[in-house]
């Protein structure tokens, strides 16, 4: 019996330790080829303009060891994983040894059609689970998808028995000084997210400099106050074992107590460093000395760089010892350039080998010449073994990672909010709320969420039919004790709007993970996200984030523009429009009317869910303004959709249009009578979307057709004159007299703005009435005389 089971531990031994052979073989090739691709793309491809490629090997070498263990050994299918962007040339390796990724692209790499500098979703392919390039981002997505994997979960919107992934983050240590990373970790805790791993590469070094001493002895702390498990990854098999021997601990306090950069510089010098450190320090310690006498340069070098981040055995011990969904922080110590000659140098984050250090580097990796790309050269197990190993990877023969997701119908038209006179952002709030009261599926996969301003931004109505979410189930207090309040503030698995503190980082975060629900667990969800319009810019580089990696989401920013009136100049938001414009994988939209934003709305739901569709951002108004009576047709819809219509035509041969977009409608209908007069013809220009007609401009320009905005003005007398307003920066729409070549006034802010009412605020900003009365006469006299000739 005992015979036995010393047979059956003899072979589990001889197994892991065959394990550990091929994946230190592997750690080493990823290495290799991670190097070599930089190393192609830098010195070996033809350089057309003079500029450095670039790549990072001392980053990869930094990660070589986790990223193999992980990929080749701990990563179930269903983990996702958010790789730190300059990592990209060692995630490729890897791909290209599971056989997911080609030579062709390797040798491309950060070339045109290459593979990616930072994994890119979208450019990269089926591989990357979340883009990396803006360093935070990517370990605060992976806190956001787990908490839409648990949304997901709760719900049962995902097969209950399927096991949860592992959200994961390979964050460079300097990540941490991200503002992003601490706003994520407050709000995981407030949500008790699970199934969440950061894994530290903590090589001590960030772009410039090493990194603070003092820094990490607080870091662990924090993610233990946040509920977090924190495992520290220290020292690797040979340093504990030099620690076990006599007068060992004197070591290990030792390099305890190094600064980090003295043990990056004696990580550069090597072997003699080393000698001359700890022989000065600690020669009086007979073990020391011993130590020291054992090892020559080269292998005192290996020890004292022996950190656990670069022990495979250390590294799959930790991670394999994590069985809970408790969110974990690995701090893997490492080396920035393990294993390659600048290692440890604090200016080798940018560091790239000459000839000459890769000639001697390739010695030591045994790789023969023209076998660079080869995924064994140079190992020493036999090639049969490791590619056997490989196909045994949880990874290797998983399929596609990203899943196709059904569609969610919706219905052929809203209901249009009634209500003779209302804002944008109360027709919103009412859409949604009829939306709520609805037993659809489009009720049912919306979900949203808001930076602490739900309520102020309309989404009442929606929460109070349709709760909070929340991991357990909490009672209203307020409405328990019977205090009167217009909300319903319950939370269940079953809620479906997600509060977030104030951090519109976070929202974006948010939005892009929601976003990416179908994708990557299966199930499609339809984010609307809302928060003031002047905090997009908070958010903005995780909304342009989340837009990069083809996230689907509507984002709803209310109130807006000066328009906000009293709120004053703090609130006042100018150049967001300019955002919508510019941001690529985000159509834009400002409506002036209730029964626009229904078609606009609908519409949305479809174009976040179309295969070659994009996100949506709604810029609303608290401006209750007159609505038109009218019964929108399909093609009035079309025309709202496609960006602009005439809400009143020109007549023959106009020679003035007034062109207005947003809250400023009434403004510009004014304008317009007071003009009836003197230019009867002049036509009001309705325009909905200022980005969706340059889109379209450009886009027809390109090809020779004729666009939107063309056939629009084409209405008009040639040169006729044009004044565009609206309550944003006039840029939004001053490319319009470029569409037909017309003199054009655009009206617009440009000025930070400051409390009062709107019609002060309108004057004092030049686009009230008179504003743009003065403007059509300035626009009509450049206009003149082409006009005159014709109209005597
Ligand atoms: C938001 C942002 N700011 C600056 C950069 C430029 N940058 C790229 S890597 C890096 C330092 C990263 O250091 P660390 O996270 O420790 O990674 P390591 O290379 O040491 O692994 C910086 C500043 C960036 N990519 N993103
Ligand atoms: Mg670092």
């Amino acid at each position: 019996m005992l015979r036995t089971l010393e047979g059956g531990l003899g072979r589990k031994r001889m197994a892991a330790d065959s394990k550990l052979e091929c994946l230190r073989a592997l750690e080493r090739k990823v290495l290799w080829l991670s190097t070599w691709m930089i190393h192609n793309a830098n010195h070996l491809r033809p350089n057309r303009d003079g500029l450095k490629v670039g790549g990072h090997q001392a980053s990869s070498a930094s990660v070589a060891t986790l990223m193999t263990a992980l990929y080749f050994d701990v990563l179930r299918p269903q983990d996702r994983v958010a790789v730190k962007p300059h990592a990209s040339p060692v995630f490729h390796a890897i791909q290209y040894l599971l056989g997911h990724q080609t030579r062709d692209k390797l040798e491309r790499f950060r070339g045109f059609g290459g593979a990616q500098s930072y994994p890119s979703r979208s450019k990269d392919g089926d591989t990357v689970d979340f883009s990396t390039g803006s360093v935070g981002l990517g370990v605060g997505m992976t806190l956001f998808a787990s908490l839409a994997q648990d949304y997901l979960r709760l719900k049962r919107l995902m097969p209950a028995d399927d096991p949860a992934g592992r959200m994961i983050a390979l964050a460079g240590d300097a990540e941490l000084d991200e503002g992003n990373i601490f706003e994520a970790l407050l709000e995981g805790w407030k949500h008790d997210v699970r199934n969440l791993w950061w894994v530290i590469d903590y090589n001590r070094q960030s772009l410039d400099a090493v990194v603070s001493d003092r820094l990490f002895g607080r870091i662990d702390a924090m993610f233990e106050m946040m509920g977090w498990r924190v495992v520290t990854l220290k020292y690797g098999r040979l340093l504990e074992a030099a620690f076990a021997r006599p007068d060992g601990h004197h070591l290990r306090e030792w390099i305890d107590a190094c600064p980090n950069s003295l043990y990056s510089a004696l990580v550069y010098k090597g072997g003699e460093g080393w000698r001359e450190h700890l022989g000065r320090d600690l020669n009086r310690y007979p073990g020391i000395r011993a130590i020291l006498d054992d090892h020559d340069d080269d292998a005192l070098q290996r020890l004292m760089t022996n950190l656990a981040g670069h022990d495979m055995d250390s590294v799959l011990t930790a991670f394999r010892a994590v069985e809970d969904d408790r969110p974990t922080c690995f701090i893997a110590y490492t080396i920035k350039g393990y294993g390659l000659p600048f290692a440890g140098h604090k200016d080798n984050h940018a560091g790239l080998m000459n000839l000459d250090q890769m000639a001697s580097f390739r010695r030591n990796m045994a790789v023969p010449d023209g076998a660079e790309w080869e995924p064994f050269a140079g190992l020493d197990l036999p090639a049969e073994r490791l590619a056997k190993f490989l196909d045994g990877v949880p990874l290797a023969g998983s399929g596609a990672r990203r899943h196709d997701a059904a569609l969610v119908a919706v219905p052929g038209s809203l209901p249009v909010p009634r209500g003779a006179k209302q804002s944008t952002q109360e027709a919103f709030g009412r859409l949604l709320g009829d939306i709520a009261t609805s037993e659809t599926a489009l009720a049912e996969r919306i979900v949203t969420s808001s930076p602490d301003v739900t309520v102020s931004t309309n989404l009442g109505p929606w929460v109070n039919r349709r709760g909070i979410f929340d991991r357990a189930e909490r009672a209203d207090t307020f409405r328990e004790e019977h205090v009167v309040s217009a909300q319903r503030w319950a939370m269940s698995p079953q809620g479906q709007h997600i509060e977030l503190g104030i951090a519109e980082s976070n929202l974006f975060l948010q939005l892009a993970a929601l976003g990416l629900a179908g994708p990557l667990f299966g199930t499609r969800l339809l984010p609307v996200g809302t928060l003031y319009d002047p905090f997009i810019k908070r958010g903005q580089d995780a909304l342009n984030y989340a837009c990069y990696q083809d996230a689907r989401f509507i984002l709803v920013a209310t109130p807006s523009g000066i328009t906000l009136a009293p709120e004053g100049g703090a609130h006042q938001s100018v150049g967001e429009p300019l955002t919508g414009l510019a941001q690529p994988g985000l159509a834009s939209f400002e409506p002036a009317y209730a029964d626009e934003l229904a078609v606009l709305l609908r519409w949305a739901f479809e174009e976040i869910q179309r295969e070659e569709g994009q996100s949506v951002y709604f810029r609303l108004s608290t401006r209750p303004i007159e609505q038109r009576q009218r019964k929108i047709d399909p093609d009035l819809a079309e025309a709202i959709i496609a960006g602009a219509y005439w809400l009143r035509e020109p007549g023959p041969d106009a020679e003035l249009a007034i062109a207005y977009c947003g809250a400023v409608a009434p403004e510009a209908l004014a304008a317009l009578q007071a003009v009836a007069e003197d230019i009867p013809g002049a036509g009001l220009l309705a325009i909905t979307s200022p980005d969706r007609l340059h889109r379209d401009w450009r886009a027809a320009r390109t090809h020779g057709e004729s666009s939107v905005a063309e056939r629009l003005l084409a209405r008009l007398r040639p040169g006729a004159a044009l004044v565009t307003v609206g309550d944003f920066h006039p840029a939004t729409l001053s490319w319009l007299g470029a569409v037909a070549g017309n003199p054009i006034v655009p009206l617009g802010v440009d000025r930070f703005g400051q409390s009062g009412d709107i019609p002060d605020l309108y004057r004092a900003y030049g686009i009230d009435t008179e504003a743009i009365l003065d403007a059509a006469a300035r626009a009509c006299l450049t206009a003149l005389p082409r006009i005159t000739t014709r109209s005597p």
